[in-house]
């Protein structure tokens, strides 16, 4: 929210001199229209923790100047912050499985003891649990600096909308002098995904529906189903392209193998076939097409057109990311061309 100040002007102004000021505002118009046909917004969404700042943060690695000393310093105590909550989740759990053993220190939590560290998609500790708690001697170091990695991994709920611009130039690599060609500027937002904060970015959108919001008892997968249905049929996004991020591939990875996908409502018809990287794959592509399907049953036909691509991500890794983002920026681009009746 901002506030206007002007000073009246005491002298009267002439036709002459109105008109020039009405040309010069037209003129400025046309030169923003046209700066701003350059400008690709591309909006982050997701469910909490689902790793939109995370995307963010590599974003700001890959192709801005990253992070300065002091930014990685004021990730202490956010750090420090993850870390008590991880230890306080794992001592709860770790009571209460107790409860159930005969052998009471089996679940002792100790640099030592992973017992219940290992148990820990049953008592939700955070993604970063693990990381942290491997590096626990040098984060509790005086001198303590996070290094990139660490902030990666670091965990803080968005609260409003963060943004950032940046050229498309700056990760083309392309020979010397041919920047100028690439006048294309990304404007990237990361906004809030945990359910509070959707409230502040959602209202700008038609179609609120408080509904999504009241079902508390949905698991984190169902969640994304309904927030992803949700979006794609608002009438803001009928000409927006969906890039979909299956994020946190490495923890689907490791899960895949332990929990069958069937736990979930809307897997319930998924069959393992084999064990190991294969019913990973099989897992993975299952839940791709779920996705697919999803994404053509809630498209109206007026919206057939738009672009949809699903990539497998895992925040964490920069190449990755960095293979994913060229992707991203080659589809968008070809869909510029074609709407400009290039190609
Ligand atoms: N293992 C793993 N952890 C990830 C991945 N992506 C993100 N994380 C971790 O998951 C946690 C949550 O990530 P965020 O990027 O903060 O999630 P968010 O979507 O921005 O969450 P909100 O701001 O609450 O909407 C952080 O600790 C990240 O380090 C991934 O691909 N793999
Ligand atoms: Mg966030």
């Amino acid at each position: 929210m901002g506030c206007l100040c002007s000073k009246q002007k005491p002298v009267r102004t002439s036709d002459a001199e109105e008109n020039a000021k009405a040309a010069e505002i037209e003129k400025r118009i046309a030169q923003e229209a046209t700066a701003e046909k350059h400008i690709q917004k591309v909006l982050l969404l997701g469910a909490g923790e689902s790793g939109k700042s995370t995307i963010f943060k590599q974003i700001r690695l890959l192709f801005q100047t990253g992070f300065d000393e002091a930014e990685l310093r004021s990730y202490i105590p956010v750090i420090h912050a993850n870390v008590f909550q991880t230890i306080k989740i794992l001592y709860d759990g770790a009571k209460e499985f107790a409860q159930n053993e005969t052998d009471s220190l089996k679940y002792v939590v100790s640099l030592e003891n992973k017992e219940t560290l290992s148990r820990g998609n049953l008592i939700q500790v955070p993604d970063c649990a693990q990381y942290f708690m491997k590096s626990l001697r040098r984060v509790s170091d005086a001198n303590y600096v996070p290094t990139k990695e660490d902030v990666l991994y670091a965990r803080i709920r968005t609260t409003g909308v963060a943004e950032i611009q940046f050229r498309r130039a700056s990760f083309l690599f392309q020979p010397r002098g041919r920047e100028q060609e690439e006048r294309g500027v990304y404007k990237l937002f990361d906004a809030g995904g945990q359910r509070n904060e959707r409230r502040k970015w959602i209202h700008l959108f038609e179609g609120y529906d408080q509904a999504l919001f009241e079902d508390e008892t949905k698991n984190r997968m169902m969640e994304t189903k309904a927030l992803f249905d949700w979006v794609l049929k608002q009438p803001c996004f009928e000409k927006t392209s969906f890039m979909l991020f299956l994020n946190k591939f490495d923890i689907f990875e490791e899960k895949a193998l332990k929990v069958p996908l069937s736990v979930c409502e809307w897997f319930k018809d998924y069959q393992p076939v084999s064990s190991g990287k294969q019913e990973v794959e099989h897992a993975y592509e299952f839940v791709k097409k779920k996705f697919e399907e999803l994404y053509f049953q809630s498209s109206g036909p007026e919206r057939v057109d738009r672009v949809f691509k699903i990539y497998r991500t895992t925040a964490l890794d920069q190449k990755l990311i960095k293979k994913t983002i060229k992707l991203v920026d080659e589809t968008l681009r070809r869909r510029n061309l074609l709407e400009a009746g290039l190609l």
